[in-house]
């Protein structure tokens, strides 16, 4: 392959830096991933499956300290501190590279370097960026050739315009005392060593396609979101396009890929994005999405055939496993699937029963396939121009408080939704799971700059938008006094999606709440679902008394970005307190 200059000189002094024994430039060709997963395998980095029934796929165990995203570990690098804001950690840029350079210094001494090219969004696209890590890790190599266009196909775009993001990571020792995911949006940088996992190894994701991208698109005037991308096709033909930014294991996978219930005949739904969008507005006044992805990276637990069938088809074949259970028979397990096995080794390879008392699979354990393997792959994935959105959803895991759906006044108030979303922590990031946290557009592990800063980038998107999307706020996983979830969720979402596109349409029927616009029940198709009355008004229910409390959370959220908050938000928490106590308080 033809290099270009600066490229070749990058990859000279990062070999001078972490020392390999040999550097292997990626090209992306068939041949080339069967050597590598063959290599992978002889050096125990994949183990080999059934291939009878599993044909082409491997599984990876981490290491037990390394399986989920380190979020106190990785930093916001830029020259100002309050330029990261409140909720990124700041490193100084010099002080980073040192600390790093320490660490990256003979790190790859035995091992091989490979050099991994890959573009992010359709070649030629608007959207497009071009990106290359530098990786001592054969696990993220192929993984970033399901996850990316990588290979050839990056390098033509490179060689055209010169520019793209330097992604250098090692594994290092894997000690978390040495982990750091450093992100430099000024030399247009990553560095990260010390870990091996997804969001932390495999740079073109988190690190490059939303903190990273996010700093250029308020440069430059577009989004880089935590969202879904799907395609909802009714019986008469017609598709709507939707976005949805779901903080980590809240549900985007599955709702990119959602199966229509029985009686939603005519329905169907199309993939294009399960996790990230690249948004810009055109010239026709809309916002326009490309998911910058080639693959899925998802969450196994919960994942069957009857809960997401189309991830469920897609994992059967050229998949990588990582930390899910293995069955004696060479198969894969995980919470979730069907039928627990009576034995199999768990995700650490040691012998697991149902009465070990502790899960087969990790929580955070995930599968990585190509986009295409997806029987809902939508073929507009490929499109450079992206597919126009006509709503976006925000939604997360709320036991109380928050209704199954609602609708925004308008952008602003859309922005001021995002800007004030909370969840329960999941096991995506290390750290307690459960705990009601701000997660401001799903974005708060992922923004990289001052988040006061990102939603006046919001307020003023929609400005420049003549037809911007509508703004929803979504919530499947409310919780009834028995602990259960009230909402069945997984395919039947699409009764509150089709709510949603009637609204698009100006057909939806809604009433007018503090919050924002509900459905009244009877403007949900709810037929069959055998949902109690009062499960009903639950899940569609505002009650001003729990607003409150809400209320004064996100007065101490807002307040910790000072000066720096948008007046606009502020006006939308003012109009929303004015709103809740004029309003009777449910008896
Ligand atoms: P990341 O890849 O971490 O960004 O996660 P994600 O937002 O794509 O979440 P995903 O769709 O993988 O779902 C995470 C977990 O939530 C899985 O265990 C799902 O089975 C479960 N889940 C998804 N949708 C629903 C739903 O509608 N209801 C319920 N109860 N659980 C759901
Ligand atoms: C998430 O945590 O939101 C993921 C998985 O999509 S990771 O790639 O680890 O970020
Ligand atoms: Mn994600």
């Amino acid at each position: 392959m033809e290099t270009h200059s600066s490229l070749s000189t990058w990859v000279e002094e990062s070999a001078q830096l972490c020392e390999p024994d040999r550097v292997v430039w990626c090209d992306g060709s068939r041949e080339e991933r069967e050597r590598l997963i063959e290599q992978a395998l002889s050096a125990g980095e994949l183990l080999g499956l059934n291939e009878h029934e599993l044909p082409g796929c491997t599984l990876h165990r981490s290491n037990p300290n390394d399986v989920a995203r380190t979020e106190g570990l990785t930093f916001i690098c830029c020259p100002k501190k309050e330029d990261a804001g409140p909720t990124n950690n700041w490193m100084d840029p010099a002080e980073a590279y040192r600390r790093l350079s320490a660490i990256f210094d003979g790190s790859m001494r035995g091992r091989t370097m490979y050099v991994v090219p890959f573009l992010m969004g359709p070649p030629g696209s608007v959207f497009a960026k071009v990106g290359v890590e530098i990786t001592d890790s054969l696990y993220v190599a192929l993984n970033m050739g399901l996850m990316t266009r990588m290979g050839r196909v990056a390098m033509e775009q490179l060689n055209a315009s010169g520019e793209f993001t330097r992604g250098l990571h090692s594994r290092a020792d894997l000690n978390p005392d040495r982990r750091y995911i450093c992100h430099f949006p000024q030399d247009n940088t990553i560095w990260s060593v010390g870990s091996g996992y997804g969001g932390n190894a495999l740079l073109s994701k988190k690190c490059l396609a939303l903190r990273l991208a996010s700093v250029l698109g308020r440069e430059q005037g577009w989004l880089a979101e935590h969202m879904l991308i799907v395609g909802v096709e009714d019986p008469s033909g017609k598709i709507t396009y939707l976005c949805g930014a779901f903080p980590s294991a809240c549900g985007k996978t599955n709702l990119a890929m959602l199966v229509p219930p029985e009686r939603f005949k005519g329905w169907r739904v199309w993939t294009v994005g399960d996790d990230i969008a690249w948004l810009r507005p055109a010239p026709d006044g809309r916002l326009y999405a490309v998911n910058p992805e080639a693959g899925f990276f998802g969450v196994a637990p919960g994942t069957s055939m009857k809960s997401n069938p189309n991830a469920a088809l897609a994992v059967r074949r050229n998949t990588i496993f990582t930390n899910v259970a293995m069955k004696p028979d060479r198969t894969v397990w995980w919470e979730g699937l069907e039928d627990s096995p009576s034995e199999c080794l768990n995700w650490k390879g040691q012998y697991w029963t149902p009465q070990s008392g502790q899960p087969a699979a990790h929580p955070n354990s995930r599968f990585t396939v190509d986009i295409h393997q997806a029987p809902s792959y939508s073929p507009e994935w490929d499109n450079p121009n992206g597919v126009p959105i006509s709503a976006i959803l925000f939604g997360s895991r709320r036991a109380s408080v928050v209704p199954l759906v609602y609708e925004a006044f308008n952008w602003q108030h859309g922005t001021f939704l995002g800007a004030t979303l909370s969840s329960e922590t999941t096991a995506a990031a290390t750290g307690q799971v459960g705990v009601v946290r701000r997660d401001p557009f799903a974005m708060l592990p992922f923004c990289g700059y001052n988040m006061a800063d990102y939603f006046g980038h919001w307020v003023q998107m929609g400005k420049n938008l003549s037809q911007p999307p509508r703004v929803f706020r979504v919530n499947w996983f409310r919780r009834g006094a028995d602990g259960k979830f009230l909402w069945p969720g997984f395919g039947e979402n699409l009764r509150v999606l089709q709510w949603i596109i009637q609204r698009c349409d100006g057909v939806g029927e809604a009433r007018e709440t503090p919050i924002g616009f509900l459905p009244r029940p009877s403007a949900l198709d709810l037929e069959g679902l055998e949902l109690s009355q009062s499960a009903t008004e639950e899940l569609l229910s505002v009650n001003p008394l729990h607003w409150g409390g809400a209320l004064e959370s996100q007065q101490q959220f807002l307040e910790k970005f000072g000066e720096r908050m948008p007046r606009e938000m502020w006006d939308e928490h003012h109009a929303l307190a004015k709103r809740l106590s004029s309003q009777p308080p449910v008896p």
